[in-house]
C-alpha cells in the first residue's frame, strides 16, 4: 500500500527564549540541577494535541536550550510568546518568513497587542485556539486558509485536550496542568479577566488526574497548576483535591504540586487542610500591596478586607510556603511605600516576592482609564519596544501620580537589594517553619538526581565564603529541628535564592555576601580563586 502523501506535511513550533528572570531560575537549574527547563511549553503541546494526523509535528524549545533549526522542511512555522518576548519573537518570524515559511503567530502576546504582530506573520491568531487550530489547519490543506483566526467567545474547557507530552525531547523539572480559565475577581489591572473571563471554566476531574498521571510516567516529581485562580470555584477545587489526595495515596512516590490561587482561600479551613493534604509545597498569591487605599483604588477587594499578615500566617500553618506578587506604583502609592512593603513581607514571612512595577496592560480597564487621563506613555501600536512592560525591571508604560518614573525605578530596585539581603531573607523564609504544624508532606524519595542537587547546592554555597556557608547551614539545621520533611523544598528555596541573588547581581552590581567578606579577607581570596 502506497503511505499517504498527507503525512508528509510538517509544523514546526517554536517557544523563543525568555529573558533571564526570576521565573526561569536559570542560574539554579544550569548550575545544580539535571534538568534543563523548569517549565514545559504547554500551549505548544496543547496545539500539537489540536493537530490533525495529516500534519507531523516537531518541537523546539529554545529555554529548554535547543536550537532553532532554520533549515527544517517544516511549511508552516507557529511561534509562541509573551509580551516580555516581543523583540526577540519578531526576529524569528522575520527570519522564517524571509525563508519562504508560513508564519503563524498566536498565544499571549498575539492576543495582547494583535496590530504589532500582525506585520510579522502571515496568519495571526487571537484568543483560544482550541477551535480556530484545528480549522486554520483544514483550510491550509484546502488552500483556503484566511490570514486572521479570532477566537472571540471562550471555549469550552473540557474541549481543550491533554497536551502531547511524546513531541518533548527536553528535561523538565516540572510538569504543568491547566485545571481552569477565568478567575471571579475585579482587579483593575488583570488582563486574565479581559481574555479569559469572570466565570471560572472547569476542566473534568478525571481528565486533571489523566494529565497528572502522564507527567507522573515522565518522572516528573512536582506539578504545577498553571491556573489563574486555582480556588476561583471552591467547590470544584475541592472535588479536585480530594480526588489527587486518592491518587497521590495509592502511589509509592508521591507527586508534589504548587499553583497560583487568591487570599480569600484563608476563610476557608477546609480547603487549606484538602491544600495541605494533597501534598501543595507552595502557592502563589497575588497580594499586591498592604496599603488598603491601593488596594481599595484596583478594586481588589478580596484582599483589601483581609489583615493580610495574619491571612498569610494561617495559610502557613497549612505547611505551605508563600510567594508573592506585589506591586508598587499605584495611585496612592508615595515614596513611602517602599517601607510599607518591606514592613508587610518581613513581618508576613514571605521569603519570594515577585515585585512588579504596576503595569498597564493593552486591553485592561487600567490601560482605559490612564487612556482616558492622558497618562499614557505608550508610544501606541507602532512600538515593538517591549521594555516598558517588564515591571519586575522597573519599567512602566504611564506616569504614575505620586512619584516619578524614576523614582519609582530606583524605589523598586532598592527594596529588592534589602529584601534579598541574606539577614532579611533568613528572616522571611526560617519564620515560616515556627509555623508549619502537623507537617505531613511526602517528599520524593532520595535519589540519584536529589543528591546530585544537594552536592552542587552545596558546593555553591560553600564557595560564596563563610558567609554563604554558614547562612545555608544555618537554614538546614532550622529545617531539620523543626520540620525536616520540608527539607526537600527548602533546598528549593536556597537554590533559588542563588538564582535571585545572580539576577541581581548581574543588574544592579550587587553581591550580598560582599560585606561579610570583608571582614573576612582570607575568606574573599579563596572564593574568588576557586
Ligand atoms: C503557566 C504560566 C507561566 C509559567 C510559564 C510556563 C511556560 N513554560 O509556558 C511561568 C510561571 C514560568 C510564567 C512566568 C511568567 N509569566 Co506567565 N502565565 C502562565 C499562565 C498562568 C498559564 C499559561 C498556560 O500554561 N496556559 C495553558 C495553555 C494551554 O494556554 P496558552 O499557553 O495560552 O496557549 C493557548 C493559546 O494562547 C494558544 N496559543 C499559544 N501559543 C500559540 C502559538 C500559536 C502559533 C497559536 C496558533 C496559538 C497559540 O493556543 C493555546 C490553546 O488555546 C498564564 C495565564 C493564562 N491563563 O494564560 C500566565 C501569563 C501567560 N504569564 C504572564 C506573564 C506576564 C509572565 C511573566 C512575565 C511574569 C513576570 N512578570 O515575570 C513571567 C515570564 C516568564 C519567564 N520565564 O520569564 C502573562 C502574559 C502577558 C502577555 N500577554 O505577555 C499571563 C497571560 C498572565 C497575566 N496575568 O497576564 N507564566
Ligand atoms: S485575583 Fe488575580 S487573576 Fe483574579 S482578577 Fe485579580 S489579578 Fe486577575
Amino acid at each position: 500500500m502506497i503511505a499517504p502523501l498527507r503525512s508528509t506535511r510538517q509544523i514546526y513550533l517554536v517557544q523563543p527564549k525568555f529573558p533571564v528572570s526570576y521565573w526561569g531560575l536559570e542560574h539554579f537549574l544550569h548550575e545544580m540541577t539535571p534538568y534543563e527547563a523548569v517549565f514545559p511549553p504547554v500551549g505548544l503541546l496543547t496545539l500539537a494535541a489540536l493537530t490533525p494526523p495529516d500534519f507531523r509535528v516537531t518541537l523546539c524549545d529554545e529555554n529548554a536550550g535547543e536550537q532553532i533549526d532554520f533549515e527544517t522542511d517544516a511549511e508552516i512555522i507557529g511561534i509562541t510568546g509573551y509580551i516580555i518576548q516581543m523583540a526577540h519573537v519578531f526576529k524569528i518570524a522575520d527570519r522564517f518568513r524571509a525563508l519562504g515559511k508560513t508564519v503563524v503567530l498566536g498565544g499571549p502576546m498575539a492576543n495582547l497587542v494583535p496590530g504589532q504582530c500582525r506585520r510579522h506573520c502571515d496568519v495571526l491568531f487571537e484568543g483560544e485556539a482550541e477551535y480556530t487550530w484545528p480549522r486554520f489547519l483544514g483550510n491550509y490543506l484546502e488552500g483556503n486558509a484566511a490570514d486572521h483566526y479570532h477566537q472571540e467567545e471562550t471555549i469550552h474547557l473540557p474541549d481543550s485536550p491533554p497536551p502531547r507530552l511524546d513531541i518533548l525531547k527536553r528535561s523538565y523539572a516540572h510538569g504543568i496542568v491547566q485545571c481552569t480559565r477565568g478567575c471571579p475577581f475585579t482587579c483593575e489591572f488583570c488582563d486574565i479577566i479581559v481574555m479569559f473571563g469572570r466565570k471560572m471554566r472547569l476542566k473534568p476531574v478525571e481528565r486533571v488526574l489523566q494529565e497528572i498521571e502522564a507527567w507522573a510516567n515522565r518522572g516528573v516529581p512536582q506539578v504545577f497548576f498553571a491556573d489563574d485562580n486555582f480556588i476561583g470555584q471552591r467547590a470544584y477545587a475541592k472535588d479536585l483535591l480530594r480526588a489527587i489526595i486518592q491518587w497521590n495515596a495509592g502511589r509509592r512516590q508521591a507527586m508534589s504540586f504548587y499553583t497560583q490561587a487568591s487570599i480569600d482561600m484563608v476563610r476557608d479551613e477546609e480547603l487549606l487542610g484538602l491544600l495541605r493534604d494533597a501534598n501543595f509545597v507552595s502557592l502563589f498569591i497575588g497580594i499586591e500591596s498592604p496599603r488598603k487605599s491601593s488596594l481599595a483604588e484596583t478594586h481588589k477587594t478580596q484582599n483589601e478586607k483581609l489583615d493580610l499578615v495574619e491571612a498569610v500566617h494561617k495559610i502557613q500553618s497549612y505547611n505551605m510556603f508563600i510567594s508573592a506578587g506585589m506591586i508598587v506604583g499605584f495611585d496612592n502609592d508615595d515614596p513611602s511605600i517602599f517601607d510599607e512593603q518591606y514592613e508587610f513581607l518581613q513581618a508576613a514571612g514571605i521569603p519570594m516576592a515577585m515585585l512588579s512595577v504596576l503595569l498597564a496592560v493593552p486591553k485592561t480597564p487600567l490601560y482605559k482609564r490612564l487612556e482616558a487621563e492622558g497618562r499614557l506613555l505608550d508610544p501606541g501600536e507602532d512600538c515593538e519596544d517591549s521594555s516598558h512592560y517588564v515591571g519586575t525591571s522597573g519599567g512602566t508604560n504611564f506616569r504614575p501620580l505620586r512619584m516619578t518614573g524614576e523614582e519609582l525605578k530606583e524605589g523598586q530596585a532598592e527594596l529588592y537589594r534589602r529584601l534579598y539581603t541574606p539577614e532579611a531573607f533568613a528572616q522571611r523564609l526560617l519564620g515560616n517553619l515556627h509555623r508549619f504544624k502537623d507537617v505531613h508532606y511526602r517528599p520524593e524519595d532520595l535519589r540519584l538526581r536529589n543528591l546530585f542537587i544537594l552536592f552542587r547546592l552545596v558546593r555553591s554555597y560553600w564557595r560564596q565564603g563563610w558567609a554563604a556557608r554558614k547562612f545555608f547551614f544555618r537554614a538546614v539545621v532550622a529545617t531539620v529541628r523543626h520540620s525536616h520533611r520540608s527539607l526537600p523544598h527548602m533546598m528549593t528555596m536556597l537554590g533559588m535564592y542563588q538564582h535571585f541573588c545572580k539576577v541581581h547581581a548581574a543588574k544592579m552590581a550587587w553581591d550580598p555576601w560582599q560585606r561579610r567578606r570583608e571582614v573576612r579577607p582570607a575568606e574573599t581570596t579563596q572564593a574568588a580563586s576557586s
